[in-house]
């Protein structure tokens, strides 16, 4: 393990107060909270990170906000609906819920691929089709057999709030780099109607190679197609981070974990990083999802003519009877 960056000569308390200052100072330039999505292949740390955000945000103490862990099987998830946080519900204190913190939403892992399966599950995700508590392949399936209506049935909120206003694409430091599905997340947040911004966290620093961080955040950095001021190489709090403590982070505070995270987190709600021609309607002439979007208003015209023909049957029909009776 490294830990060797931290040092204790450093008052990370202040520094963290600082950073908190400096991040409401932001808050205050706007005021309805941005959507941040949380994406990323399976087991790199997605819900650790959002438990972390919210525990640098705190001045109480680290709470499991978001279900993190650990499965002993391979390719097995821990995390399977996309949960959405507000700043209401993981706020401590009133004065901090006057500021629009953001609202983090956290969800399932994406396979590491750059199939139009992949792009098709992003853009549900971006666009906020995605209910909270649901599964991302289901709600594309009942949209699928169930059209518009369908999802409407799920959806208690308008879309329009849902959408996501930033993406924080997360990896790990010590695994290969998911470079496909990078690539489908540069193709859906630049070349769609709907431009996303992007942000990068590689996570598990303590386990990374000192000599290899640079090298290693640069690469991720250049496929991502990101700036290195939109990224992050960090620890989160974990068991990993506790065995080195020599305590649980239950009900407790790594200030010097959280000022990094602090300090990234103020450029991801700067507001003048924002979502390009964000009135795009989710539709995309080659995706399934707008061909549910068109094959359920086709559906709906041939109910109207269908409807037509058999009004004009009847109509013909006793017109006919009645002729004849004459
Ligand atoms: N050493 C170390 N372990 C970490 C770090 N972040 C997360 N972990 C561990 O990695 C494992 C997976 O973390 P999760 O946060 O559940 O990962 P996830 O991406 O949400 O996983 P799924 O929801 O299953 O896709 C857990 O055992 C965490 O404790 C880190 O920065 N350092
Ligand atoms: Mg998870």
């Amino acid at each position: 393990m490294s830990f060797d960056t931290l040092t204790d000569d450093i008052d990370y308390q202040s520094l963290k107060f600082e950073e908190i200052q400096r991040l409401e100072e932001r808050l205050n330039e706007y005021k309805v909270p941005k959507n941040v999505a949380i994406i990323g292949p399976p087991r790199v740390g997605k819900s650790s990170l959002m438990n972390s955000i919210i525990a640098s945000f705190s001045s109480k103490c680290w709470r499991e906000r978001t279900r993190e862990g650990f499965v002993d099987q391979p390719g097995e998830q821990v995390t399977h609906h996309l949960i959405k946080i507000t700043k209401n519900e993981y706020l401590g204190s009133e004065r901090q819920k006057s500021y629009p913190y953001p609202t983090l939403i956290d969800m399932d892992g994406f396979d590491d691929e750059s199939s139009d399966e992949v792009k098709e599950q992003l853009r549900y995700v971006l666009f906020g089709v995605v209910p909270n508590e649901e599964n991302i392949k289901d709600t594309i399936r009942v949209h699928t057999s169930e059209g518009v209506r369908g999802l409407r049935e799920i959806c208690e909120q308008e879309q329009e709030h849902q959408r996501m206003d930033c993406l924080i694409f997360v990896a790990s430091s010590v695994d290969l780099l998911p470079c496909n599905l990078m690539e489908a997340i540069k193709q859906i947040t630049l070349e769609e109607e709907r431009d996303v911004p992007v942000f990068g966290v590689l996570t598990k620093k303590d386990k990374c190679n000192p000599d290899e961080t640079d090298s290693k955040k640069k690469e991720f950095c250049s496929k991502l197609g990101i700036s290195e001021t939109r990224s992050l190489l960090c620890t989160n709090y974990c068991g990993d981070y506790d065995n080195y403590k020599g305590q649980s982070r239950v009900n407790r505070l790594y200030p010097e974990l959280d000022v990094p995270i602090l300090t990234f987190m103020t450029q991801v709600c700067d507001p003048w990083i924002k979502v390009i021609r964000d009135k795009a309607l989710p539709v995309r002439s080659k995706s399934k999802f707008s061909a549910k979007t068109d094959s359920v208003s086709t559906g709906s015209r041939w109910k109207v003519v269908g409807c037509g023909l058999i009004i004009m049957g009847v109509v013909i029909f006793t017109m006919y009877k009645y002729v004849k009776i004459r």
